[in-house]
């Protein structure tokens, strides 16, 4: 009977024996790991019934919350850091110059359906308070430096009111989105609006879960970036305005030092007051 009780030794040990030989390698040794670690968790904190409820109660208000346009489980992730863990395990850390460009997390709010514009298109399709800015740059391979031609690059960001677009009944549909293909010369360019501080929305598990912890809910001042080539591995990443008051407090913990970038003062353009050059390495 002994063996039974959960704090018996052999408790955990019984379970992860459970699984059979058709299990395969890769998920055996993840599900030993979290089934593992998981009793250990309530084992050391003393989990009780009521806790343990609560957070299954989180997970069914995360699942209920979420559909094509919005994905609560991966924002409850991000809170805890975890996207940005597993970001950082996969792509590992670069700071070396000669390295591609950092990768930082997709984050809840891509669109596999993004619409082509052309280069020189604006991101803008309805009305917008942002300031106009005009981002362009090359998409350069890391090692030779030379221009790649026909990249695409995906670009996304929120609106000054904090919401993206599929958040958002009162924008135009792909507003603030656009797919790019670089020229001959391995350079893209658009007009976008320089990103302010965003929210992790507060209506949904992953908000009141940052309330309940006593944390702020921005994240920085970013634009999303996915570029592809079919001879080299997409870039997922994101850039952050350095003048943002979140660069360091990130709620989702994504920034990092080499994303960083400077939007700067762009003269004789109607469309634009602000410019952003950005290369892209893959
Ligand atoms: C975002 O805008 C975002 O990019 C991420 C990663 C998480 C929450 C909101
Ligand atoms: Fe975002």
């Amino acid at each position: 009977m002994a063996a039974n009780h959960p704090y018996d030794p052999t408790f955990t040990d019984r379970v992860v024996g459970a699984m059979g030989p058709k299990t395969s390698p890769r998920l055996r040794q993840l599900m030993t790991g979290l089934i593992r670690h998981v009793h250990d968790f309530a084992r050391e904190n003393e989990l009780t019934v009521d806790e343990w409820m609560a957070g299954v109660q989180m997970i069914n208000w995360a699942g209920k919350m979420s559909d094509d346009k919005r994905n609560e489980g991966q924002l409850l992730c991000d809170v805890i850091g975890l996207e940005s863990l597993v970001d950082e395990i996969t792509y590992k850390v670069v700071s070396d110059s000669d390295a591609p460009t950092a990768t930082a997390i997709l984050g809840p709010f891509f669109r596999a359906d993004t619409l082509a514009r052309k280069n020189g298109d604006s991101l803008v399709t309805g009305v917008d308070d942002g300031e106009m800015t005009f981002m362009h740059g090359q998409v350069v391979d890391f090692i030779t430096k030379k221009p790649i031609v026909g990249a695409t690059v995906e670009v996304w960001q929120a609106s000054t009111n904090g919401l993206y677009e599929q958040q958002d009944p009162n924008q135009v549909e792909h507003n603030l989105r656009g797919k790019f293909t670089t020229d001959e010369n391995g350079r893209y360019w658009f007009y976008c609006i320089r990103p302010t501080p965003y929210p992790v929305p507060g209506d949904g598990p992953a908000g009141k879960l940052l309330e309940m912890m006593d944390r702020h809910p921005f994240r920085p001042a970013h634009i999303h970036i996915l570029a592809t080539h079919d001879q080299y591995k997409p870039l997922v990443t994101q850039i952050f305005d350095r003048n943002d008051q979140y660069l360091t407090i990130d709620s989702v913990f994504a920034v990092k030092d080499s994303l960083v970038v400077d939007f700067v003062p762009r003269k004789d353009d109607p469309k634009a007051s602000l410019e952003l050059n950005y290369d892209v390495k893959l």
